[in-house]
């Protein structure tokens, strides 16, 4: 039976919006596996209620429901042992967990305080007032107050990307020689904010800049069918 997993999408159902998202498209592409990917918007709640929690990604692969990209990530990965592995080069899955976690902690919130008036708009109405509530009592504060700049942000989210430029430095991809996993990790957050704001990233010179070129050369597959505001993430 083919893979499925359900997609976080703005009203343009081709925009797909979740860094957590984008992380199980690579690993898919970078295993070989084909995979339908159901479009998904915050309110659909009761479309992944069998998944016992609210959020995506969700994979049904048979009969089996995996929620959390993390959990997705080490289902393929056992599942399929014989794809091309998501821990090559001997990085392993406590590596990889420390790649997100410092992602997650340092370069995301960034990212979202610059791409948030754009994300907004590119929502779906049935998904603007649920998204305002829920993250104004996650921020504590409204959404306008949360949003930054770009020449506040950008030195934000380059700073926070130090670990990884300097990383780059001597090995090319985050797992090695061959990427994995923890890359696919780091670079999802450049195709969110790509989705919906042409604003760079990172400057022409910056080596991340050339390692995000590099992934999205590789794995045209991970993005197939999806619309960008930014076609050259990074
Ligand atoms: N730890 C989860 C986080 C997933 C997550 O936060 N997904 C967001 C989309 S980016 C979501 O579905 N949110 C639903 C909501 O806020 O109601 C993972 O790694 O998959």
């Amino acid at each position: 039976m083919k893979l499925r997993y359900y997609d976080l999408a703005a009203a343009d159902p081709d925009v797909r919006l979740s860094p957590f998202c984008w992380r199980i498209r690579f690993a898919l592409a970078h295993k070989e596996l084909e995979a339908e990917a159901i479009c998904w918007r915050f309110t659909d709640k009761e479309a992944i209620a069998f998944s016992g929690q609210g959020k995506v990604p969700v994979l049904q692969d048979g009969e089996t429901v995996v929620s959390d990209s993390w959990d997705i990530a080490l289902h393929l990965e056992r599942a399929y042992p014989d794809r091309p592995t998501l821990f090559p080069d001997g990085s392993g899955i406590a590596h990889a967990r420390f790649v997100k976690n410092w992602l997650e902690t340092t370069v995301q919130f960034p990212i979202l305080q610059l791409v948030l008036p754009e994300l907004f708009d590119s929502l779906h109405e049935q998904d603007k007032a649920y998204f305002r509530e829920s993250r104004e009592a996650r921020f504590g504060c409204r959404l306008e107050d949360a949003a930054l700049p770009a020449e506040k942000a950008l030195p934000r989210i380059r700073a926070a990307l130090q670990p990884l430029r300097l990383t780059l430095a001597d090995q090319p991809f985050l797992a090695g020689d061959q990427p994995g996993l923890a890359d696919f990790i780091a670079v999802a957050p450049f195709y969110w904010a790509a989705a919906v704001s042409s604003t760079a990233l990172l400057e022409a010179d910056d080596p991340v800049r050339a390692w995000v070129h590099c992934l999205h050369d590789r794995y045209p597959h991970a993005r197939e069918g999806c619309r960008f505001k930014n076609a050259q993430p990074g």
